[in-house]
């Protein structure tokens, strides 16, 4: 029975006292209580900042309890920015596959609860975001059209760290803007688009 005066992780030992002789008394295997009031931590892992070839992609997180453990997870989201509400309540999993709509941003929080009960603080800011893009719209105006197309070959063959590399032009995240993201975006124009 946990009792509030005790800090965290103190360990109560219950025992009973056989009294076999006058001097030699024994002791039965003692029952241990941890006083657990420790709340756990959780957190949402990094997500990419955008997906935009496809907009199903996996939340990850993870937790740790110092003293107990972690009995389920409860994952938030929240679309571009509005209140946070529950997408998976008490799970133990610590992944889940997401759909999102063209245009919206996500974002994550992951609150967990101990095998004591004791539910983690968490702040009502996300963790990790993820924007699911308008397939081809490179710029995020709305739109594909010929100016998506002009920034793809602006940063064409730049890869991640070189001079002219544009994140938001490598449409499929692998760290180079090159000919799959050039025909990717162009698929993606309007029928009877042409650009210069
Ligand atoms: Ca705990
Ligand atoms: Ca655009
Ligand atoms: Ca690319």
């Amino acid at each position: 029975m946990p009792l509030p005066a005790l800090s965290s992780g103190t360990a109560i030992h219950n025992t009973a006292t056989i009294q076999f002789d006058v001097f030699s008394p024994n002791t039965t295997n003692q029952v241990v209580n941890v006083i657990d009031s420790t709340p756990p931590t959780s957190t949402i892992n990094p997500l990419p900042w955008r997906t935009m070839t496809s907009p199903n992609f996996t939340v990850t997180w993870e937790g740790s309890d110092t003293i107990g453990s972690i009995a389920n997870f409860t994952i938030f989201e929240s679309v571009n920015g509005g209140p946070f509400t529950p997408y998976l309540q008490n799970s133990t999993d610590t992944q889940t596959n997401f759909t999102g709509q063209p245009g919206n941003t996500y974002g994550f929080v992951s609150i967990a609860t101990d095998t004591a009960g004791n539910v983690e603080v968490e702040q009502p800011v996300s963790e990790a975001t993820i924007l699911v893009s308008l397939p081809g719209d490179v710029n995020g105006d709305g739109l594909v059209n010929c100016t998506d197309v002009d920034l793809v070959k602006a940063a064409f063959g730049k890869k991640v760290g070189q001079s002219g590399y544009n994140r938001a032009a490598d449409v499929n995240n692998d760290g180079v803007v090159n000919i799959s993201d050039l025909a990717f975006v162009t698929q993606h124009l309007l029928a009877g688009t042409v650009c210069h």
